[in-house]
């Protein structure tokens, strides 16, 4: 499986409000690539709930994985999870998903990159900015520290944290496979144009890189 990170869309419910399934439409009308359902306030009986909501949204036009909640992606037969450092740790969330699945790990730093294990298939590494979006994040990267994230990573990175389709270029340069937004489209008063631009900008970055 080798996933379209370009424009990867967190759908946070806490941003996306009453709006989440239609914001995971619109992403993917858009051009996202992979779409993450990420509820932290939430129950599994109720991840599981919008989860089939989300992925009827989505009908299969992207990658649909799970923050946190290997019980839920499983129920949900997802794609993957994705989990951060303070969570259940990479391997043994490799062993409850089994191989078929993709997983992602949220990466904050150069030691970090430096211990991921092959079992993961990509990072998340940020925050790239600092943003109001995951309240107590890690101190921000900039460009230059994500370069180094990237360069110590065994796997593809995708830049999170206050990014928008302006820093395609700044994110191609620093070795990143996609962005990985939450407002920039959750938020977005016109949502599938806000994910249409970053998978456009990636390209074209790509491109002139
Ligand atoms: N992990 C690192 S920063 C972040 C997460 C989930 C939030 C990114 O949200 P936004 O709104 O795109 O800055
Ligand atoms: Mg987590």
């Amino acid at each position: 499986m080798t996933p379209d990170l370009s424009c990867y869309v967190v759908l946070d419910a806490g941003l996306c409000g009453d709006r989440l399934t239609e914001v995971a439409g619109a992403a993917v009308a858009g051009g996202a690539g992979m779409v993450q359902l990420r509820m932290k306030d939430a129950t599994t009986a109720e991840r599981i709930a919008t989860g089939r909501a989300v992925q009827a949204a989505i009908g299969g036009q992207a990658l649909f994985v799970v923050n946190d909640d290997i019980e839920a992606a499983l129920a949900l037969s997802a794609d993957g999870v994705h989990v951060g450092q303070g969570d259940m740790p990479a391997a043994e969330v490799r062993r409850a998903i089994g191989s078929g699945r993709l997983l992602g790990l949220s990466v904050e730093t150069e030691a970090q990159a430096r211990a991921v294990p092959d079992c993961v298939d990509y990072i998340g590494a940020g925050p790239v900015r600092a943003t109001a979006t995951k309240p107590g994040h890690a101190a921000p990267t900039g460009w230059d520290g994500l370069a180094r994230i990237v360069t110590a990573s065994p796997v593809p990175a995708v830049a999170i944290g206050g990014v928008t389709a302006s820093d395609a270029s700044a994110a191609v340069r620093a070795g990143a496979v996609g962005l990985a937004v939450v407002s920039a489209v959750c938020a977005a008063p016109d949502p599938v144009a806000a994910a249409r631009d970053i998978a456009q900008a990636m390209r074209a970055a790509r491109e002139v890189a």
